[in-house]
């Protein structure tokens, strides 16, 4: 299935009065409201292909319909979703999940829909069908060298597929740790961790980064060999200039203050890019923005000042990746959802008023620099955002075109009710 534009335009026509009212009342308030809208316009954030089919829990699954069974029909669901919100122009592939069989067919498909392919992501927490030796104790921190060079070969056959497609980061999160105490020799691990990532290190072209993710617990329940952001920039540091500090918001211990992390990175020039979704209690791996929205405001508010302050593109100068697992909600529609509630965090934040802030910080004058902030939180800058979207040529309400197009069946009927996507 395919969005036409002509069923955009009819869907934004039906819309347009309404939104205009909204749009023009704030565009009298907000002075530099047009700047907003093009940075919006811009701003794109990268779709993962395990979140497209419905995952389960350690309890059971519950599968969707009409889920994508290949790639192809991966890309395809990406392509729907850009379609309708011009926000979602690329994707991030778990291999071996997805493997690309045949790069170029891959990329002309993407490329027609206009897809680029973000990070490619690495897989050494389950074991393979032909796999030599197993992952059970760990893979780049192993005891035994073997398994060791078999998960750095992936991870280096996992960059090929990317150069292939012309992604430009390969992402490692490592299900290694231990669940006992005496298990492991932490440091040992360590350095087993920094031995192997520096040979994956050494297999990255010129133009490409290495984002290592940490997690604080799951699968291991006493340590993980990357932890946290220490242990992930303690690495990238020793490692060097091409790799980076990835963030999963969901991978933190609770509290923990995500915004403070997200300024220090980059102060020091290691932050290299986000797994965007939201939580409850753990990696709950929940539509972005639906629990906490505030906190992702104020982690926006850190990555406007701070990429501004070093002259950094929002852009092209961090990885923007949504990481969920869908089990209840139509995954298609959950991640319009986030990719909104992305788009309005990043809005709120651009309406800081950044001078009026400072000179607040400076007279220590809390209540003011709080408001400032709660301010612009407070702001509805909905309509900004789908001005942004009118501009670039998506819809104004992409949820409600999605069901008025009855994409998911559409898709069942091309699909099937029961087929099923690799993933989560
Ligand atoms: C681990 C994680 C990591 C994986 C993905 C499937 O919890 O966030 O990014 O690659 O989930
Ligand atoms: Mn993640
Ligand atoms: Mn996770």
């Amino acid at each position: 299935m395919r969005i036409e534009r002509e069923q955009i335009k009819q869907h934004n026509q039906g819309l347009e009065a309404k939104h205009q009212r909204a749009f023009q009342f704030l565009k009298e308030d907000i002075a530099g409201i047009e700047e907003v809208v093009s940075k919006l316009e811009q701003f794109q954030i990268a779709i993962p292909s395990w979140a497209l089919g419905t995952g389960g829990t350690r309890f059971g699954r519950f599968s969707g319909r009409g889920e994508p069974g290949t790639l192809e029909e991966k890309i395809e669901d990406v392509g729907l979703l850009h379609a309708l919100n011009r926000s979602s122009g690329a994707i991030s592939l778990h291999i071996p999940w997805d493997i690309p069989k045949d790069a170029d067919k891959i990329k002309d498909l993407a490329t027609s829909l206009d897809l680029k392919f973000d990070a490619v992501n690495s897989n050494t927490f389950q074991d393979q069908k032909d796999q030599e030796l197993s992952y059970k104790h760990g893979s780049l921190h192993h005891v035994d060298p073997k398994v060791r060079k078999q998960a750095v070969d992936h991870n280096k056959e996992v960059i090929d597929h990317g150069i292939a497609l012309g992604s430009k980061a390969l992402t490692v999160w490592l299900a290694d740790g231990s669940s006992f105490p005496g298990q492991l020799n932490f440091r040992e691990a360590f350095q087993n961790t920094l031995e192997s990532l520096k040979e994956i290190y050494a297999h990255l072209p010129e133009d490409w980064k290495l984002f290592v993710e940490y997690k604080a617990f799951e699968p291991f329940f006493y340590s993980m060999t990357i932890g946290d952001w220490g242990q992930s920039l303690l690495l990238a540091s020793k490692l060097g200039p091409k790799a980076y500090t990835l963030v999963d918001l969901g991978h933190h211990l609770p509290n923990a203050n995500i915004e403070q992390i997200v300024s220090l990175l980059l102060m020091e020039g290691k932050l290299g890019g986000f797994h965007f979704n939201d939580s409850k209690y753990a990696d709950d791996d929940l539509t972005a923005g639906s629990i906490k929205p505030y906190q992702l405001f104020l982690i926006f508010n850190e990555l406007v000042e701070g990429m501004d302050n070093r002259g950094m593109d929002h852009v092209t100068d961090l990885g923007w990746m949504i990481d969920a697992s869908h089990n209840l909600k139509d995954p298609l529609v959950d991640l319009l959802q986030s990719v909104e509630a992305i788009m309005i965090a990043y809005a709120q934040a651009l309406l800081v008023d950044r001078k009026a802030l400072k000179e607040a910080q400076k007279n220590n004058d809390i209540v003011k620099a709080q408001n400032i902030l709660q301010n612009a939180f407070r702001t509805d800058v909905r309509p900004i955002v789908a001005e942004a979207r009118l501009r670039a040529g998506a819809a104004l309400d992409p949820l409600q075109l999605f069901d008025e197009l009855a994409v998911r069946e559409q898709l069942v009927k091309e699909r099937g009710e029961n087929s099923v996507a690799t993933g989560l």
